[in-house]
Order: C-alpha cells, then sequence, then structure tokens
C-alpha cells in the first residue's frame, strides 16, 4: 500500500483502465457461463446493504426477515412452503452444507454418497472436506443417472444419495423420483443440486415444456441447492441452499453467548455474512414476479432451438442430446473440438471445452443474431480445417 491516498478520480481512472481487460456480457460473445447481468434495479438494492451482516440478525433484524422471505419464495418455487435455507456464496457452499448436515444427521455412522458422474466438482470438494467417499455412478444414453447402477451401489454405508436438475453440462435432469424412492425405501439422505436448474425447470413447467418432478414434490427430496446468481439473474455471490424444514438446520445450528446476547442462530458454514445478495434476491424476484422469470426462460429456450436447428444444419457437428433446457453441447467430426474452440476463440468466441464436448449456454445476455453470427464463424472455421 502506497503511503498516501489517492484520490477518487484517480482510483476510478485505474479501475477503469484495469477492468477493461474483462469480458463484458453485453458482448453477445461469452457462450460459456452460468452467470449474466444482473437486473438494474437488484445492482441499486445490493449497493444499499453493503454493511449489512446476517451473521448477527440482532443487529440486522429487517435483513434477515428478507432472506426468510426469499427462502420461502424459493421453497414455493420448488413445491415447499415449509422449506427452510439460506442464501449463501454459492453452488459449492450449498451443496457443501447439505453434506455437512447430512452427514451430522446420521451421526457421522454411514460415509458413502452416491453420485452420478455428471455431478459437478463442488461435490468432490465437500467430500474432501467432510471425509466421505463419493461413488460415482454412470449415466444412460439420456445422460441420467443409472438407477440400476445406483440400487447397486446402495449398501449399509450409503450416507446419501445426490441427483441432478440442470447439469453442469448438458443440463440434463436425473430421474428425482425414483431416487426418491429409493432414498425413501433405504433411509438415505437425497439433495438434488439445481444450481442452474432450480430457476429455468419451474417456468418450464409453466410453458408446458418440462413434466418431471424434480424438486421438493418428490417426499424423499431433503435438499436443493438454487442458486440466484445463475439464472435468478442476480448479483454474485448469491447461492441457495433449502431443506425440507426448519429442523434439519437446526442439526448444524450454534449460538454463540457474546453475539445478540446469546439469542442469534447461526446456521450457515459462514459467520459475518453479506445481506446485500439476500436483498438484491429479493428485489430481483419481486421485480421480475413469476411471469418475469417465465418470459426471461422462454426467450433463451428459443434461443436454444434456434441454436440446435441452425448446428444440425452444418455437416460436421453433431449436437450431442437434444437439450432439456438452454444448454447444448456438440462435437465437430474428423477435427479435434479443441482446434476449433482455439480458433473460435481467435474470433472472440469464449466457449467451454469440454472431455466430450464443447458446451455452449444460452443466457438471457444471449441473442439469437449472436447465435446466427456463431454459426456462420464456426461454419468458417471447420471449412478452413480440411
Ligand atoms: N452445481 C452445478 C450443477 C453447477 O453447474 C455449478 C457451477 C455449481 C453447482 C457450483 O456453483 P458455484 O460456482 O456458484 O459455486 N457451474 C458453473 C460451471 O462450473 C460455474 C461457472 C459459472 C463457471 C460461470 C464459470 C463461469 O464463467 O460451469
Amino acid at each position: 500500500m502506497q503511503e498516501k491516498g489517492f484520490s477518487e478520480e484517480k482510483i476510478l481512472k485505474i479501475l477503469q483502465k484495469r477492468l477493461c481487460k474483462d469480458q463484458k456480457y453485453s458482448s453477445g460473445k461469452i457462450l460459456a457461463s452460468m452467470c449474466t447481468n444482473p437486473l438494474e434495479i437488484s445492482k441499486k438494492t445490493y449497493s444499499i446493504a453493503l454493511e449489512k451482516n446476517l451473521g448477527d440478525e440482532f443487529l440486522f433484524p429487517g435483513s434477515s426477515n428478507l432472506e426468510k422471505e426469499v427462502i420461502s419464495m424459493l421453497g414455493v418455487l420448488l413445491s415447499n412452503s415449509h422449506a427452510a435455507g439460506h442464501i449463501v456464496s454459492g453452488g459449492t457452499e450449498a451443496n457443501i452444507t447439505a453434506l455437512w448436515v447430512a452427514k451430522k444427521q446420521c451421526n457421522n455412522r454411514k460415509n458413502e454418497v452416491i453420485i452420478p458422474i455428471s455431478a459437478h466438482y463442488s461435490f468432490e470438494r465437500a467430500a474432501d472436506i467432510l471425509g466421505l467417499k463419493l461413488v460415482e455412478v454412470p449415466l444412460t444414453n439420456e445422460f441420467k443417472i443409472d438407477i440400476s447402477e445406483v440400487e447397486n451401489e446402495i449398501n449399509r454405508q450409503t450416507l446419501a444419495i445426490i441427483g441432478i436438475a440442470g447439469s453442469t453440462l448438458l443440463g440434463t435432469v436425473d430421474d428425482i423420483p425414483k431416487l426418491s424412492d429409493i432414498s425413501l425405501e433405504n433411509d438415505v439422505f437425497l439433495h438434488v443440486d439445481a444450481a442452474f436448474g432450480g430457476f429455468v425447470i419451474p417456468f418450464l413447467k409453466d410453458l408446458g415444456l418440462y413434466e418431471g418432478v424434480f424438486d421438493f414434490e418428490a417426499p424423499g427430496v431433503k435438499s436443493i441447492t438454487i442458486d440466484p446468481h445463475k439464472m435468478g439473474l442476480c448479483p454474485i455471490p448469491a447461492g441457495g441452499i433449502l431443506f425440507r424444514d426448519t429442523s434439519f438446520l437446526s442439526i448444524i445450528n450454534r449460538s454463540v453467548d457474546y453475539i445478540g446476547l446469546g439469542k442469534v442462530n447461526l446456521t450457515t458454514l459462514q459467520g459475518t455474512r453479506p445481506a446485500a445478495p439476500s436483498i438484491a434476491v429479493w428485489t430481483a424476484m419481486k421485480s421480475l414476479g413469476r411471469s418475469g422469470y417465465r418470459s426471461i426462460v422462454k426467450k433463451c429456450i428459443e434461443n436454444t432451438a434456434i441454436l440446435y436447428e441452425e448446428l444440425k444444419k452444418l455437416d460436421r457437428t453433431q449436437v450431442i442430446i437434444k437439450p432439456t433446457m438452454n444448454i447444448i453441447g456438440f462435437t465437430c467430426s474428423g477435427v479435434d473440438d479443441k482446434l476449433v474452440v482455439d480458433k473460435l476463440l481467435k474470433k472472440g468466441w469464449i466457449l467451454s471445452l469440454c472431455q466430450t464436448c464443447i458446451r455452449i449456454l444460452v443466457m438471457p445476455h444471449t441473442e439469437a443474431k449472436h447465435l446466427k453470427e456463431f454459426v456462420s464463424d464456426l461454419n468458417d472455421v471447420l471449412l478452413s480445417i480440411k
């Protein structure tokens, strides 16, 4: 740190220069991010709450009530008005918290967690931290968890099963009702990772574009991750962890005698915890309402369909699976996908290169015109590689 402070003007000038290196969603060229531009009104309310700490609800009861209202709205979105939980730093913390509760609930007696190979890497981190063993099971040819493999792997050491509703790579949704049956028959905790799908599937259902059950409607589901900082259009950091009822939070409750006269319940991994994300989520949900989110999801799905059709028209691209939501995976024949991704990067397109495919997220910042331009560039790149 320099001895003498800089003026505001100087600081802003330096920041402008330094931050211009960052990519902007508004370019339409970011096709590899689950995050997007937050709503303007959420940015505004985020910045008026910067000093507020949800780690001390004695000082900030107003903020704490707003977080509770957010959890209740998310609960209704996920078919359970009694859900309890928190806005946390992201899907990673949400998934860690779910397994932490599962582990404590059985008094550390069991340590195996059955997960599909499509699960996000946050579960590996959770297993590391909590000393759990992950038992990975393969997928069906629809890229969903293979239920018969789950049944084979269940044993007396099985602590939990993870189902994914909106997988990171292809946006597929596991058969949650079947996992629910298995979890109830075997008295095993069932967590659903809907970090991405939580703000998509309910609206697909409204639009008649999805029929299955993926949330608390399945009676075995004990907890769900749902991230407002992905398709919820909220500022980062805003993940969400919801449990079926408050009893699950009591398992990790800690009161501290010197905070809030010992009356404050702490039921999160974090101690000091920003209220601004919760306030911004509250704002977004109140401002858009169900119909607002539904229109945004509708647009993303329409744009995904445009991309799907355009990719099908190209000779050398194969879409891995018809998309369930606004995520598409495709591969190129007769050429290394990495070479294609590198050449497209030179044209400004930012894609995810996965082991099996190239992944595209069709987010609210991605318009049909961007996708058409992308496919035209992809075609040129493929033609340039013989
Ligand atoms: N669960 C699922 C299904 C996810 O896809 C992700 C993140 C998580 C949990 C973890 O969420 P947090 O990253 O909020 O802790 N999936 C994205 C991914 O790995 C995260 C991401 C977002 C990466 C934007 C890059 C990016 O620019 O693709």
